[in-house]
């Protein structure tokens, strides 16, 4: 990937640009002076810890979800958008068949890898820089389900240095899969087009043990500065939405840290199989065979086509618009199922069903019982919520109306977060409620929840007041208990706009 054959395109497919200067990715100003300085720290430590600079940068951002939550792994469209803070990995390729992954913070010791993409990651022993692996083991199979010659595995030396907060609902993990997979595409000089990596890294991302959609790599790889991104899936493809201007989003940490690789089997990959389940459950009530519906239905859009004849069409042709939580209450319990009751209406035992994914049967055997009509009227509404957010944006309301309308929708979604999926946590409530009591038009949780940010809808003129106001009625009291220091607070609320995707950088 030579610097400036950006445009060198395969088919008409953008590929992951290769940039020789800061600037494209970090503006001007002080914002460069800083860019330039951590690089050069990077590359100072790069070069104390391996005797030699690196060969080459990758960055790649972390997101921040504007609506649309829980719903990529269920095939619907979503709305995040990058922000500027990032993952940098400074790579080399090395000697002595090793991966060694370093990292600036002295918090995250290095880890050793053997340079064999074969081998499994131990996710039972969760490091951070397994996620390093889940990128070098994606980008050789991806190689290989497209018969590219890859040589014989790289060993490489790689240093990180990342300001996505951990564990924040800011994709820090998809941020560092994906500037990860880049980097070693361009250490064996290997450019594939944008969307099949966006495709690919979420793929990779779940040999970390989660049933991820591809929601954060797909906007990752595919942001451009200045718009949020309407993501779809299957295909995958990203439409620019414009946001409109009197309105800024502000992100601000509960500071719960959520853990998500290691509560995987009672939270996110407990969600995904109660979807699973329901839509399964969905099928055989709509007349599908039991045997049919087990083996080829896994997500709730697979269902909507028959939810929807069965309800009869109620207007707009959108994906997801049609299922109403009515026609659900039709086909589903509020009380939630137990696993006999589930069982029961599948004809066979959930561990048949669930036999090829290790994952999916520990949740099976974590799960106290399942919430399948909740979490598909939360999966449905949610859908609906992303068109009416684009539709709005494109509408001709005044901006005064316009940014209510969105507040409003943001609200709803937390609502549907909390309430119906129950992956918000204490700390989330309280703050998005000091957001709104402070004068956010809306708010709400943000990536998976169960602790990490909530994003707020804010009138620009008002966001340098607002975010003192957080300050005081939220973080302060916690600053007094020593939950956090007051000179990071900067770390954990501010201010975002749409920031640039994936690049190499050969400087
Ligand atoms: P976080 O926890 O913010 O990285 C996760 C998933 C997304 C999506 C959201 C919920 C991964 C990599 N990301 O995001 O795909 O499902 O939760 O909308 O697992
Ligand atoms: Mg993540």
């Amino acid at each position: 990937v030579p610097a400036g054959d950006v445009d060198a395109a395969v088919d008409g497919e953008e590929l992951v640009p290769a940039l020789a200067s800061l600037e494209p990715v970090y503006g001007a100003g002080s914002a460069l002076d800083e860019a330039r300085l951590r690089f050069a720290r990077l590359a100072d430590r790069f070069r104390a810890l391996y005797a030699a600079g690196p060969a080459l940068f990758a960055r790649s951002p972390g997101r921040v979800n504007l609506i649309g939550e829980h719903i990529d792994y269920e095939g619907y469209s979503v709305l995040p958008m990058a922000i500027r803070q990032d993952m940098i990995v400074a790579i080399r390729r090395a000697d002595g068949g090793l991966v060694r992954v370093a990292n600036v913070d002295d918090k995250y010791a290095t880890c050793v890898y053997p340079a064999d993409p074969d081998k499994e990651i131990d996710i039972k022993n969760h490091k951070w820089g397994h996620y390093f692996m889940c990128g070098y083991k994606g980008v050789y199979e991806y190689a290989r389900s497209k018969g590219i010659d890859m040589g014989e595995p790289v060993a490489l030396d790689v240093v990180v240095d990342g300001t996505v907060p951990q564990g924040s609902g800011l994709s820090s993990s998809a941020a560092f899969v994906c500037s990860a997979t880049i980097a070693i595409m361009g250490i064996l000089g290997k450019n594939f087009p944008k969307k099949e990596v966006a495709q690919f890294t979420c793929k990779s991302e779940r040999h970390i043990g989660t049933q991820s959609g591809g929601m954060d790599q797909a906007i990752s790889i595919m942001a451009k500065p200045g718009f949020a991104e309407l993501i779809d899936f299957n295909p995958i493809k990203a439409t620019d939405v414009q946001l409109p201007s009197g309105g800024t989003f502000v992100i601000a940490h509960c500071l719960a840290e959520s853990k998500k690789a290691e509560t995987a089997a009672t939270n996110y990959n407990n969600r995904v199989v109660e979807c699973r389940l329901a839509a399964i459950v969905l099928a055989i009530k709509l007349g599908m065979d039991t045997k049919k519906a087990v083996t080829s239905v896994t997500t709730l859009s697979d269902v909507e086509g028959l939810c929807v004849s069965f309800a009869g069409k109620e207007g707009s042709s959108d994906p997801g618009v049609a299922v109403k939580r009515a026609t659900l209450q039709k086909l589903l319990h509020e009380e939630p199922y137990t696993l006999e009751e589930i069982e029961k209406i599948t004809g066979q035992s959930l561990a048949t069903v669930f036999q090829s994914s290790q994952t999916s049967l520990d949740v099976l055997r974590a799960a106290k019982h399942f919430k399948l009509f909740q979490r598909a009227s939360h999966v449905y509404s949610e859908a609906r919520r992303v068109y009416a957010f684009r539709d709005t944006v494109l509408s001709k309301l005044s901006d005064e109306g316009m940014l209510k309308k969105l507040g409003d929708l943001m609200n709803d979604s937390h609502h549907s977060c909390s309430v119906l999926y129950e992956c918000s946590c204490p700390e989330l409530e309280e703050l998005v409620k000091v957001c709104r009591d402070n004068g956010a038009l809306g708010a709400r949780l943000t990536g998976a929840g169960w602790g990490g940010c909530a994003v707020a809808l804010v009138k620009e003129g008002i966001v340098p007041q607002f975010i003192l106001n957080l300050k005081e009625k939220y973080y302060k009291s916690r600053i007094d208990r020593g939950v956090i220091k007051q000179s990071d607070l900067g770390l954990y609320v501010f201010a975002s706009k749409p920031s640039s995707g994936a690049a190499i950088l050969r400087l």
